[in-house]
C-alpha cells in the first residue's frame, strides 16, 4: 500500500524537502519503460518553460510540441505561441515557486529570478535572499512587517523569512560570536529604498537598547540629516543627496554605547540650482512654512516662492508631506541631540542667509560690463544674518583682490563672475553648515568616548545613476558605486570559495567578471580619469573642452572608455554604459571659493561663519588645485573635489575591509513610486546593474545547489533501481549519481554535502516528480480496481 504524497515547500531547509514515500517495489521492466521515453525532447514536452515574448517580457508556458528548432507553447490567457527553441529557458518545478532564497532555484536565470521575486512581491514578501545577499523590493506602501512584535520574533528566531531584521540580527550575532566589526552595505538605484532600509536596520539595533537614551538619540539623527541632506528629485520625493556611514558602537555587554556618522560629498550645486519640478533641500521649505513668528521676524523670513533659489524649479510642496510639521520634528530632534536653542537659531540664520544671497542682484557700473551688488534687501539681510559689514559684503561679491608682482590690485567682476562668486558663497555656507551639524551630532553621540567594544556600520550611499544627461555629480556617484561593487564581488566570491574549501571539495578558482578595469580607468596615474581631471583643473587655460580632448587623446584605447562627440565621453561601468557631458566638470572639481569670501566670513561677528572660514582655510593647506591663481597667490588653494572624494572612498573601503559585510540590494519595481506595480524590464535592469545577476553568475559557475548526504539519499533513494550494499547516505548518494549519469564535473562530493552545478538537481527533481505522479496514478488505479 502506498502512503499519500504531500508536497510542501519548506521555509527553512536549504532545499525544499518533500515527504518521500517508502521505497516502492517497482518492477525493473516497468521502470525501464519509463526511463526510455525520457529522451531530451520528450522530457521537455509538457514541461514548464520560460519563453521570451516579442515585448521582451518573459512568460511562463508549457511546451505542447517540439519539432526541429521550433516549439509550440501554451502561455497564460489561453494563448499558444510558436517560438524558436533557443528562446526557451527551463522553468523551475512549481514546488520552488516563491522560494525565499534564490539559491534554492534549480535554474538560476533571469526569468526565474524575476518570477520568484514577483511571486513574493505580490504577497507583500518584499524580502528575498540571493544567497548571502538580501534583496528588498520597494513596496511603495505600508507593509506590515515592522515594529516591536516583529523585532522580538526575529530576535528569538521564531520567524525565519528573509528580512532586514534578520540580516541585522545576524550581524549582531556575528559581531558577538567572532568579535569582528560588522557592516551592512545597502545599495540600489535612486528611490529603491536604501534610506528606508537603513532606518529599519537602525530600528532593530536601537531596540537592543543602550541606556541614557543613546539609542533614541541615534534614531533622531535621521530626521535631521534627511531635512538637511535630502531633497525631492524627479526619481524620489526624499532623495538622499549625500552618502552616509553610521557606525554604531556596542559595549562589551552588547548594549549600544554610542555612534559616529560620516558623510560623503553632499550635492551642493542643488542649493543654487535645481531642475524644474525638483526641490532644494527640505529644510529650506520647512523653515519657510514652519518657523514660529518670532524666528520669522528675526530672520526677515519670506515665503519660499519669494526666494530666487527656491523659485526657479517651481515646486514648493510634496504630496502628503507637511513641511511645517516636519520643521517641528527637526527642531525636537535637534534638542535631543543636544544642539542648544542658541545654536539652532544660528543654523536657521545661516539657512536664511543662503536664501537671501540668492536674491542679491547686480548692476552694471561701467562700459566694460563690470558689476556691483545692488544695495537692496538681499544684501542687507545677508550682512545682518552672518554678522558682517554691508560694504564688506558688497565688495566681496563685486571684486577680487589679486597680487600681481609686488602690487595688490583689485579686479572688478563681470556679471557672470559675480554670480559665480555669490553662488559659490551660498554653496560653501550650506556645505559647511551641513558638515558642522554632522560634527555636532557626533559629539553628542560619542558618549564617554570610550570605544572599547565592537561596532556595526550601516552604509547608505547614493546608487548608480544614469540619466539622459550626466554630469560631474553622476561621475562621482558612479565611481563610488564602482568601488563598492568591487568590494561586493570580491567578498561574495571569497565567501563562496571558503565554503568549498571547508567541505574539502576539489575547487579551482573561478574567474568572474570583475570591474578592476573600470576602476583603473578612473584611478590610474597619471593617465586615468581622475588624474587627468585634476591636471586639467590646475591649468590656467584648462576648459571642459580641453579636458574632454585630453581624455580622448590618452584613453581611447581603453576598453572601458569611449570618446564621444563634442565635450562628452562614455564609460562602460559594471552596471552599463554612461555618457558624461564634461560641461562644468572643471569648475565643480576646482570648487573654488575666493579668498575674498573666506576673509569676509572670518570677519563676521557670528560664530558659525567664523568657524566655516577657519575650516576652509585649513582645508586649503595642500595646493593641488588652484594653480590658476598661484601667480596671484591671493586665492584659496585646496584639494580638488574628485581627489578628496577618492581619498574618502579609500578610507571607507579600508574601514569596510576590516568588517564582516552584509549586503542588501534594494530594487525599485516601477518608476512612478506606485504600489503593486512590478515592471519586469525595470527590475531586470536593476538586477543586472546592482549586481544580483552577478552573484547569480558567480554561483552558477560554482556549485550553487548543495544538500547534505543524508537529505540527498532520503530524497532520491527511492529512485534507485538496484539496491545498494551499504545503506550509508554517502553510498546511496553516489549510487544515485551514477544511475542518473550525472557527469563528474557537474557535482562534487564534500565531507558533509554534495555540491551541484546549476540545473543538475532540476533533472533529478523532474524524474522524481514524474515517478511520484506515476505512483499516484497507479495508486488511484489500484483504488479504482478495489472499488
Ligand atoms: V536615493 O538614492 O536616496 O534617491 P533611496 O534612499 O534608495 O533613494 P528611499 O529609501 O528614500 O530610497 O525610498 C523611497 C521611498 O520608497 C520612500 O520614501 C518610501 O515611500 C518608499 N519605501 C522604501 N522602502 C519602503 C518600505 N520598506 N516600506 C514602505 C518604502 N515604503
Ligand atoms: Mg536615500
Amino acid at each position: 500500500k502506498f502512503t499519500s504524497i504531500e508536497e510542501r515547500p519548506s521555509e527553512s531547509e536549504e532545499y525544499p524537502e518533500v515527504a518521500t514515500p517508502p521505497l516502492p517495489a517497482l518492477s525493473p521492466s516497468h521502470t525501464e519503460s519509463r526511463w526510455s521515453d525520457t529522451s531530451y525532447y520528450a522530457a521537455k514536452k509538457k514541461l514548464r518553460s520560460w519563453c521570451q515574448l516579442p515585448d521582451g517580457n518573459w512568460a511562463l508556458g508549457k511546451i505542447l510540441s517540439t519539432s526541429g528548432s521550433e516549439s509550440v507553447l501554451s502561455i497564460p490567457e489561453g494563448k499558444t505561441i510558436k517560438v524558436n527553441s533557443d528562446c526557451l529557458l527551463p522553468a523551475n518545478p512549481d514546488i520552488l515557486d516563491g522560494v525565499d532564497d534564490l539559491m534554492q532555484l534549480s535554474y538560476l536565470h533571469e526569468p526565474s529570478v524575476l518570477y520568484n521575486l514577483q511571486y513574493r512581491y505580490n504577497q507583500d514578501k518584499i524580502y528575498t535572499k540571493a544567497g548571502p545577499v538580501l534583496v528588498a523590493v520597494n513596496p511603495f506602501k505600508e507593509v506590515h512587517l515592522y515594529g516591536n512584535d516583529y523585532i522580538e520574533a526575529y530576535r528569538h528566531k521564531s520567524i525565519e523569512s528573509p528580512h532586514v531584521y534578520a540580516i541585522t540580527d545576524t550581524a549582531i550575532r556575528e559581531m558577538i560570536r567572532d568579535e569582528v566589526n560588522q557592516s551592512i552595505i545597502i545599495s540600489g538605484e535612486s528611490g529603491a529604498g536604501k534610506t528606508e532600509t537603513a532606518k529599519i536596520a537602525m530600528q532593530y539595533l536601537a531596540a537592543l537598547g543602550g541606556g541614557s537614551g543613546i539609542e533614541y538619540e541615534i534614531l533622531k539623527t535621521n530626521p535631521i540629516l534627511e531635512a538637511f541632506g535630502n531633497a525631492k528629485t524627479s526619481r524620489n520625493d526624499n532623495s538622499s543627496r549625500f552618502g552616509k556611514l553610521i557606525e554604531i558602537h556596542f559595549s562589551s555587554t552588547g548594549k549600544i554605547s554610542g555612534a559616529k556618522i560620516q558623510t560623503f560629498l553632499l550635492e551642493k550645486s542643488r542649493v543654487v540650482q535645481c531642475a524644474e519640478g525638483e526641490r532644494s533641500y527640505h529644510i529650506f521649505y520647512q523653515l519657510c512654512v514652519g518657523a514660529p513668528p518670532a524666528l520669522r521676524e528675526k530672520l526677515n523670513l519670506m515665503n519660499a516662492n519669494e526666494y530666487k533659489y527656491l523659485k526657479q524649479s517651481n515646486c514648493y510642496s510634496i504630496a502628503g508631506v507637511d513641511d511645517a510639521e516636519r520643521f517641528r520634528t527637526v527642531t525636537e530632534a535637534l534638542d535631543i541631540v543636544h544642539i542648544s536653542k542658541e545654536d539652532q537659531d544660528s543654523v536657521f540664520a545661516m539657512l536664511a542667509a543662503v536664501l537671501w544671497l540668492g536674491n542679491i542682484s547686480f548692476t552694471v557700473i561701467d562700459n566694460e560690463n563690470h558689476v556691483e551688488a545692488v544695495s537692496d534687501e538681499g544684501l542687507y539681510n545677508v550682512a545682518k544674518l552672518i554678522g558682517c559689514d554691508v560694504l564688506a559684503l558688497k565688495l566681496a561679491l563685486s571684486t577680487r583682490k589679486m597680487r600681481v608682482g609686488k602690487d595688490n590690485i583689485v579686479q572688478k567682476l563681470t556679471l557672470s563672475q559675480a554670480l559665480d562668486a555669490r553662488d559659490a558663497l551660498a554653496k560653501s555656507l550650506y556645505a559647511c553648515l551641513f558638515e558642522w551639524l554632522v560634527e555636532r551630532i557626533n559629539v553628542s553621540l560619542e558618549v564617554g568616548k570610550r570605544r572599547t567594544g565592537r561596532s556595526i556600520s550601516i552604509l547608505d550611499i547614493y546608487g548608480f545613476e544614469s540619466f539622459d544627461r550626466n554630469s560631474f555629480e553622476q561621475f562621482c556617484i558612479n565611481y563610488a558605486n564602482e568601488r563598492l561593487q568591487q568590494h561586493f564581488n570580491r567578498h561574495l566570491f571569497k565567501l563562496e570559495q571558503e565554503e568549498y574549501v571547508q567541505d574539502g571539495i576539489d575547487w579551482a578558482r573561478v574567474d568572474f567578471e570583475d570591474n578592476q578595469g573600470c576602476l583603473n580607468l578612473f584611478e590610474r596615474k597619471p593617465l586615468g580619469l581622475l588624474s587627468l581631471l585634476d591636471e586639467e583643473s590646475t591649468f590656467p587655460n584648462g576648459s571642459d573642452l580641453t579636458f574632454a580632448n585630453k581624455l580622448k587623446q590618452h584613453l581611447n584605447s581603453n576598453p572601458c572608455f569611449r570618446g564621444e562627440r563634442d565635450k562628452a565621453f562614455s564609460v562602460f561601468h559594471y552596471a552599463g554604459e554612461v555618457t558624461y557631458d564634461t560641461s562644468g566638470f572643471l569648475e565643480k572639481n576646482r570648487d573654488l571659493l575666493h579668498l575674498d569670501s573666506i576673509q569676509l566670513l572670518s570677519s563676521c561677528s557670528c560664530t558659525l561663519p567664523q568657524i566655516f572660514a577657519s575650516t576652509m582655510l585649513t582645508q586649503s593647506e595642500k595646493p593641488v588645485v588652484g594653480a590658476l591663481h598661484k601667480s596671484g597667490g591671493a586665492d584659496s588653494q585646496k584639494l580638488s573635489v574628485a581627489t578628496k572624494f577618492k581619498s574618502q572612498l579609500f578610507q571607507l573601503m579600508q574601514r569596510l575591509e576590516t568588517t564582516t559585510p552584509h549586503f542588501i540590494r534594494c530594487i525599485k519595481p516601477n518608476n512612478s513610486q506606485r504600489p503593486g506595480t512590478y515592471e519586469q524590464a525595470l527590475v531586470l535592469q536593476q538586477l543586472r546593474c546592482c549586481g544580483v545577476l552577478e552573484v547569480v553568475r558567480i554561483s552558477r559557475s560554482g556549485y550553487p545547489t548543495r544538500m547534505t548526504h543524508q537529505k540527498f539519499a532520503r530524497r532520491y533513494g527511492f529512485l534507485l533501481l538496484e539496491s545498494v550494499s551499504s545503506q550509508d547516505p554517502l553510498s546511496v548518494s553516489v549510487a544515485i549519481l551514477h544511475q542518473f549519469n550525472i557527469l563528474p564535473d557537474m557535482y562534487q562530493v564534500g565531507y558533509t554535502k554534495l555540491f551541484f552545478r546549476t540545473g543538475q538537481i532540476g533533472v533529478l527533481e523532474d524524474t522524481r516528480n514524474r515517478t511520484l505522479h506515476g505512483i499516484l496514478r497507479m495508486q488511484s488505479c489500484f483504488r479504482g480496481h478495489q472499488a
